[in-house]
């Protein structure tokens, strides 16, 4: 699917993606719930494809029961007994190939009793992308891919998509992101400038005993995630970044809006009087 790799420079690029979108879809279950996955390839499709969960046990978290050629479709059951937040990929040679393209996603199995809530929740990947050419629609390029040498650094799949299109809430949401890194190659140094992780679940470990208080910035591998929550206490503009700020050069950003009234005593400009 031909979309729009980054729009200030008008470039396009052909994704590959699950459900026409990058990321896939958010997978949402219970640990004990069993669950039926489908993967259907179009028939317009030009290859193989398929999808390896992390939240599977199975052979290739599922990859090896849903090899679909253009025009099939085939289906898994499997049992979710960790819970945690878990990325999902394709795994078809040139598998970093697929990945880079855009398919990944990411499974939240949720911890008995499911997680509190909060008032807003936001779903955001990383991924790297070796995008190459001399015209206006770039095409994948397999020796910057090896060389780990990305054109572009991208949240939701495509340079600055978020930072262009913000996320909303309200000064005194309660606000939880669920980010994972598809990749195929770097690691994120997931940071949010402006306020600092109240909470962090690393490695998507979703237990209270788990957690991670008061942080500033949190390390996410390619096909890891993390769960991370703050309270706007302040309006801003709170911009999440890959700390290795060279990648914010290559459009890796998404921004987080918070309206509502200043709180002074938390921040203003000026003196001390
Ligand atoms: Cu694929």
């Amino acid at each position: 699917m031909l979309g729009v790799l980054d729009a200030a420079a008008k470039t396009t690029y052909t994704y590959w993606t699950f459900n026409g979108k990058v990321p896939g879809p958010m997978l949402r279950a219970r640990v004990g719930d069993t669950i039926e996955i489908t993967l259907k390839n179009a028939k317009s499709s030009a290859m193989i494809h398929n999808v390896d969960l992390h939240a599977v046990w199975g052979q290739g978290g599922g990859a090896a029961a849903t090899n679909v050629a253009p025009g099939e479709e085939k289906s898994f059951v499997f049992k979710a007994l960790n819970p945690g937040l878990y990325v999902y990929h394709c795994a078809t040679p040139v598998i970093p190939q697929h990945i880079s393209s855009g398919m990944y996603g990411l499974i939240l199995i949720e911890p008995e009793g499911g997680l509190p809530k909060v008032d807003k929740e936001f779903y955001v990947m990383q991924g790297d992308m070796y995008a190459d050419g001399a015209g206006a629609e770039k095409e994948f390029n397999l020796d910057k891919m090896l060389a780990e040498q990305p054109t572009h650094v991208v949240m939701n799949g495509s340079a600055a998509a978020l930072a262009g299109n913000p996320m909303k809430a309200k000064v005194g949401d309660d606000i939880r992101i669920f980010f994972g890194v598809g990749g195929p190659n770097l690691t994120s140094a997931f940071h949010a400038i402006g306020t600092i992780w109240d909470k962090v679940y690393p490695e998507g470990a979703l237990s209270e005993k788990d957690v991670h208080r008061n942080v500033q910035t949190t390390v996410v591998p390619p096909g890891g995630a993390t769960m991370v929550e703050f309270k706007a206490r302040v309006p801003a503009k709170y911009i999440l970044v890959d700390h290795a700020l060279g990648r914010l050069m290559k459009g890796n950003v998404a921004i987080i809006v918070a309206e509502g009234a200043p709180v002074p005593d938390v921040f203003r400009e000026g003196k001390l009087k």
